[in-house]
């Protein structure tokens, strides 16, 4: 049974001689999953997804940028409206502050413990509750880094083809949000989820 219509494709823009932006979607009937290279904290879309710890406390990495550019004011109502903080396999949902975005979702993927202790699925419904905050805050678009794969440990290939096989099985089931884009960081990461979806769509 056909279950939906992909069309895939990669557009690379040589700027310079130097630097080069790749973009690479794939449809899902009204929806696509994107990838492209970049920082989150510039993303115009409706929510950009936190990389958070259960504590909700703050740190390095996609946090630590959120934080820094969206302004305390993101701090303090995660504070004041989630002060137990949010499980592993979770998200919770703040306005965005100083960022281009309306919502932040900070989500709490799975520390990476060599595979045993249920990281799969505890990182493919960290991207499940984005995804239903996404929905939940009537939110067209959304942006994910990749999460779990920097401080936590989770290995690039079998993140992004955890990451990606989740959203796009979400897409299938509910038909919204009709773009969810992963923003990667660098070279490394981009090439791990750009074979994953191009894998995903044979
Ligand atoms: N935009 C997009 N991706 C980024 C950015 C950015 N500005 N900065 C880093 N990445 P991480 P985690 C990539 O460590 O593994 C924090 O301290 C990065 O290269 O941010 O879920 C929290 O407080 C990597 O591929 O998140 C937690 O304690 C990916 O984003 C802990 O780290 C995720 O890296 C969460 O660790």
């Amino acid at each position: 049974m056909i279950l939906c219509n992909l069309i895939l494709f990669t557009l690379r823009i040589s700027l310079s001689g130097t630097y080069e932006v790749s973009i690479m979607q794939v449809q899902f009937g009204s929806c696509r999953i994107e990838l492209t290279h970049g920082d989150i904290t510039t993303q115009q879309v409706d929510a950009v997804v936190n990389a958070a710890n259960s504590r909700l406390a703050g740190g390095g990495g996609v946090d630590g940028a959120i934080h820094r550019v969206g302004g305390k004011s993101v701090m303090e109502e995660t504070r004041s409206k989630f002060p137990e903080g949010c499980p592993t396999g979770s998200a919770v949902a703040t306005s965005a502050g100083r960022l281009p975005a309306k919502f932040v979702f900070h989500a709490v993927g799975p520390i990476w413990r060599g595979g045993v202790a249920g990281e799969a699925d505890l990182l493919a419904s960290a991207y499940r509750r984005c995804l239903e905050l996404a929905v939940e805050h009537s939110c067209h678009r959304i942006a994910f880094p990749a999460l779990s794969t920097g401080a936590y440990g989770y290995p690039m290939d079998l993140a992004a083809e955890r990451s990606l096989a989740t959203v796009r099985d979400f897409l299938l089931e509910h038909q919204q949000p009709e773009l969810v884009r992963f923003v990667l960081f660098d070279g490394g990461s981009f090439g791990a989820f750009a074979r994953a979806l191009e894998a995903m769509s044979e």
